[in-house]
């Protein structure tokens, strides 16, 4: 997993990023950019807005700060539960999710949330 942050020190959607990437202890190479002079890399990752920060995650890019809080929740999320899952006490216990499903649409049926 690579992940490169686009940014500048100064601005506080870039310093948003940061605080979740630190706080979900992602490892991330950091570019600082001059948006009084603004490089290929930015203007390639963000061709319509050319702001930062751009946050990318194996060559793909994510613009806007809250989408990219988001998607580094989201991300981590995801991989923890995967993680979760390759314990064979855990993927052992859980009931099978088709199984969930179906029991909460009848629950729902029954207390006429349908
Ligand atoms: N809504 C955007 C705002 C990003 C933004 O305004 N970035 C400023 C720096 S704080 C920028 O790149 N400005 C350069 C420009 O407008 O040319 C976000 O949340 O990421």
């Amino acid at each position: 997993m690579v992940v490169t942050l686009l940014n500048t020190s100064v601005s506080p959607f870039g310093m948003r990023v940061r605080i979740a990437l630190e706080e979900k202890g992602v490892n991330y190479e950091y570019s600082e950019q001059d948006l009084r002079n603004k490089g290929p890399m930015l203007l390639e990752m963000n061709p319509v807005y050319k702001k930062v920060p751009v946050l990318i995650h194996n060559g793909k890019p994510i613009c806007e700060s809250l989408i990219a809080v988001q998607y580094i929740d989201e991300g981590k999320l995801i991989a923890w539960c995967k993680r979760c899952m390759q314990n064979k006490s855990v993927s052992k216990s859980l009931a099978d999710p088709q199984e969930v499903y179906g029991f909460l649409v009848e629950l729902r049926k029954k207390f006429g949330l349908e």
